[in-house]
Order: structure tokens, then C-alpha cells, then sequence
């Protein structure tokens, strides 16, 4: 493909983190589109609700979700899964913008990542108080592609474990403007997001955002 279509004179990582092989932090690399970022999760919420969804044991998440691009990841009773549309609106998610497309392609390659091409982005949003308990990403067709994440707003401890639930996390605080990318070796490592604490940031007041964008299919 012609990344030239997806120029990004603004790309410019104040520094890259190596977690472990294959999870690298590009930190602050979404700082240069914070505003437009925001807005278009605005806009997309306006589409297409953030949700409180059920875990497939019944019980009700406490980060909210939407999504958008051609596939969504969903939760309920029924399990996991990516969908083309919304179970509320029962409408397509909204198509993804090209700000968020055009970011996440450059910071997988930065990554070392040359043909990453989402079709899929969840977008998560944290109360204070709100968590992601431990788990892998494993709902995608093939785990030779990586998920590129970034966070928005309040900041955050992400939790880094092993390939079992129970091995040992290493803890990483994330905070706004990150980019995590994550895949090879790493790819089916559990992880989860500590409860948020109480905070105001400038631009999202009491709210952490999570952007992750996956070839789901
Ligand atoms: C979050 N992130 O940061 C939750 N999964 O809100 C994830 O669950 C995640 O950041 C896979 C890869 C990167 C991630
Ligand atoms: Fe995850």
C-alpha cells in the first residue's frame, strides 16, 4: 500500500518505551490531533451511544463503549464478538475518521508493523472508579496483527501480565496522548486498566478515553 496517502507531518513520538517484545509505548504521539481526536469521539457518541454492556456472566461493565469503523466489538449475555452494527440503533457504527485511521497506521509502523490496515475501532470511556479486570484480546481473526491503543484524558495504570491469568503484571501508567502498540510475542498477554482515579483534565474533565484499533476480521 502507498502510505504516502497517509502523510502525517505531525507524527512525532516524544519517546518509545519497550514494555516487553512486541508492546511498545510511543509516548505523547497523539498530542498534535488531541482536539480533533476528541471531537470526532464526540460525534461518533452523538451516532452511536457509549454503552454499559453486559459481560457474558451477567455482569454490567463499568467503562462504557461505542465503536466505529465496519466492525464493533460487542459484549452480552450471548459472549463476545464484532458486529457491523450497533445493537441499539441496529445501524452500521459510524465510519471511522481518517485522523483516527491515519494515526494508527503510523504508529504500528513506527512500531515495526508495515501492514496494519484496522477494520475495527472500540472506543472505551473511564469514570473515576471504572476498570478493566484481566484479560486477552483474542476475539480477532489473526493474531499475526497488532492492536494499536491510545489514551485520551485522565491517566491511567495499565496492568502488563503473562500468557497465564495468574503470572506476575508489571504496571505501566498511561497518560494522555499515549500510543501502545502491542502484537508478535505479546499479542495474547493478559492486561486490565486499574480503577481510575478521581481527576480533571483539561480537555475531558473527569473522563479517560481508549481508543483501540484492531483487524478484527
Ligand atoms: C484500555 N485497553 O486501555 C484498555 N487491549 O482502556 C486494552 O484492553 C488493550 O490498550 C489490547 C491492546 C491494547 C490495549
Ligand atoms: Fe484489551
Amino acid at each position: 500500500m502507498n502510505l504516502d496517502l497517509f502523510a502525517h507531518p505531525d507524527f512525532h513520538p516524544s519517546w518509545r518505551e519497550d514494555i516487553c517484545p512486541g508492546a511498545v509505548v510511543l509516548r505523547g504521539a497523539a498530542l498534535a490531533d488531541e482536539r480533533e481526536l476528541l471531537k470526532a469521539i464526540n460525534r461518533i457518541a452523538i451516532k452511536a451511544p457509549f454503552q454499559y454492556r453486559a459481560t457474558p456472566g451477567g455482569y454490567a461493565m463499568s467503562v462504557a463503549m461505542t465503536n466505529c469503523g465496519e466492525l464493533g466489538w460487542v459484549t452480552d449475555r450471548q459472549g463476545y464478538r464484532y458486529q457491523t452494527t450497533s445493537p441499539e440503533t441496529r445501524k452500521q457504527w459510524p465510519p471511522m475518521p481518517d485522523i483516527f485511521r491515519t494515526l494508527a497506521i503510523h504508529a504500528a509502523k513506527e512500531a515495526g508493523f508495515d501492514n496494519f490496515l484496522p477494520d475495527a475501532c472500540l472506543i472505551n470511556r473511564y469514570q473515576p472508579g471504572a476498570k478493566m479486570s484481566l484479560h486477552q484480546d483474542k476475539d480477532e481473526d489473526d493474531f499475526g496483527q497488532p492492536i494499536v491503543s491510545i489514551s485520551l484524558g485522565l491517566p491511567a495504570v495499565f496492568q502488563f501480565g503473562g500468557l497465564e491469568r495468574s503470572d506476575p503484571t508489571l504496571r505501566v501508567n498511561l497518560t494522555h496522548g499515549d500510543i501502545v502498540v502491542w502484537g508478535g510475542p505479546a499479542r495474547l498477554r493478559y492486561h486490565g486498566i486499574l480503577p481510575l482515579k478521581v481527576g480533571e483534565h483539561p480537555l475531558t474533565g473527569q473522563y479517560r478515553f481508549n481508543l483501540t484499533f484492531r483487524k478484527a476480521h
